[in-house]
């Protein structure tokens, strides 16, 4: 019939287009109203009946499952085992503790050496330790220009959102960047890349200090660096809180054991696609601390403590194992996640928590905390009615169950303000990543994707 009107197939089916072009007075919302259903419907038939399938390299499930667990990464300085949790170029949190120098006058590990041992492989000597601290803080003012940019911003906008725009700011002064535009060679990237680096962890503290002071403490000074602390030790001056030696080294331990877990997790991955395009390490770690931001990944820490007080403010002072059962099944009735439970990797109590809950086992009056107290208490029950609710593979909390409340303890209460302090600390991790990622010259990272009728063609024929 085609022929005989002396039309082609494909002139035929744009006419038949346009004719529903004409047509249709549809919203692009209703369009979507009816087409969503069916690509759920489709992507369920295929999770159901084909995610051990193979398509080549890999299987339905890794295409349609986030990649868990796809080995697809390059990255030597942390490994994350499923049960045993986090090393960092093989050692432990305890062996990290008892091996990297902490700051004159603590005891737990600084955001310096752990630096120094995800980049280099090595634990470095005290000497090392202090150098780097001194360097740090000879190059942590802001320059002007992001000064006035967060004291700019509105107080309402979120915390994490500030911070992601004083570290994109910050790649006015990148070294990658003028290099990259002045003509290097590769094998000279790293280099620069370290320096804006180390610039850039440098800043962090004043960075993430400003923003706190303009938020919640408007009008007061900040302190200035002190160029005989560590890096932490003038972040907790300038947030206004140095007095509070327990509150400094749990911060020097918080932002440690937060720097690094693993290549692939939210944030450091979010970094090193970003920073696989050449783009400076401010703007690749600007994406990062966006990708921190969702409530699946870092934001975790400032929605445990909502819900905490969530709990806290419907139970009262009646505080039980039975009453906790019940809000932790109202929480999953209403279709919500706990926060603070559940990993991607993990299949056992994060030693991270483990280490926090453990900085709290030695100060009684941590242990008095009724904030801390419901954190062991909702640890106590937890795991058993998520193994019972049935659906997550990881009924234990991971380390944002309990980073928060010892912050609250301490006059820290500003909960939207918490994942700052996360953004402050991977840093560490996805920043090294990206030295890393430049000295082996990794290239840009461009996967493959497959629609889902491509899939389920591949998975028919087999
Ligand atoms: N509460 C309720 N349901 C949960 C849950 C929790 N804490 N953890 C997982 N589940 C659900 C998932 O939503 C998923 O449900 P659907 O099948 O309906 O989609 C199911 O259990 C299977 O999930 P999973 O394979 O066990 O976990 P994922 O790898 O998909 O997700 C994580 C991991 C962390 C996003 C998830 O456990 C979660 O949402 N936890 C709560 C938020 C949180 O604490 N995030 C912080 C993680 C640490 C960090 O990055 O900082």
């Amino acid at each position: 019939m085609l022929r005989q009107s002396g039309i082609s197939s494909r002139a035929f089916s744009q006419r038949i287009f346009a004719q529903r072009r004409l047509a249709s007075t549809k919203t692009i919302r209703e369009v979507l109203q009816e087409v969503i259903p069916q690509k759920q419907a489709q992507l369920q038939e295929l999770k159901a009946k084909h995610s051990q399938a193979s398509l080549g390299d890999v299987k339905v499930e890794n295409v349609i499952g986030g990649m868990r667990g796809l080995k697809a990464m390059l990255w030597d300085a942390s490994v994350l085992d499923p049960i045993e949790g986090i090393r960092f170029h093989g050692l432990s949190i305890p062996d990290c503790q008892k091996q990297l120098t902490p700051a004159p006058g603590g005891k737990e590990i600084i955001a310096e050496s752990m630096l120094w041992l995800l980049l280099t492989g090595r634990v470095p000597t005290e000497a090392e330790t202090r150098q780097l601290s001194r360097e740090f803080a000879e190059k942590g003012d802001l320059p002007k220009h992001v000064e006035q940019l967060i004291d700019s911003l509105p107080k309402t906008l979120h915390p994490m959102t500030q911070l992601g725009m004083g570290v994109a700011a910050l790649n006015h002064d990148s070294q990658f960047a003028a290099a990259y535009e002045r003509g290097i060679k590769k094998s000279e990237y790293w280099t620069h890349t370290l320096e804006d680096c180390i610039n850039l962890i440098a800043r962090l503290p004043a960075l993430a200090a400003r923003i706190y002071r303009n938020v919640y403490k408007p009008g007061t000074p900040i302190a200035g660096i002190n160029k005989d602390l560590d890096l932490v030790g003038n972040y907790v001056n300038m947030l206004g809180y140095g007095h509070n030696h327990d509150l400094t080294e749990y911060l020097r331990l918080y932002i440690a054991i937060h720097g690094d877990h693993e290549g692939g997790n939210a944030s450091a991955h979010t970094a090193h696609l970003v920073g696989s395009t050449l783009s400076d390490p401010y703007l690749s770690y600007a994406a990062a601390l966006f990708a921190l931001a969702g409530p699946l990944h870092g934001l975790a820490n400032q929605e445990v403590l909502r819900w905490q007080m969530n709990m806290q403010k419907e139970i009262g002072d009646k505080i039980t194992h039975e009453n906790i059962k019940e809000f932790l099944w109202k929480t999953l009735k209403s279709g919500q996640v706990v926060p603070g439970y559940g990993h991607g990797v993990l299949r056992n109590p994060d030693p991270r928590f483990i280490a926090l809950q453990e900085f709290c086992s030695t100060r009684p009056e941590l242990l008095a905390d009724p904030v801390i107290q419901l954190v062991k208490q909702t640890y106590e029950v937890a795991p058993g009615v998520l193994k019972e609710h049935g659906k997550t593979k990881n009924p234990y909390p991971n380390v944002d169950a309990a980073s928060g409340c010892v912050l609250y303890h301490y006059g820290l209460t500003e909960f939207k303000y918490y994942t700052v302090i996360f953004g402050v600390s991977r840093a560490l991790g996805a920043l090294t990543q990206l030295v890393w990622a430049r000295a082996l010259n990794l290239p840009l990272e461009r996967p493959k994707s497959l629609s889902i009728d491509a899939i389920k063609q591949i998975v028919e024929k087999q």
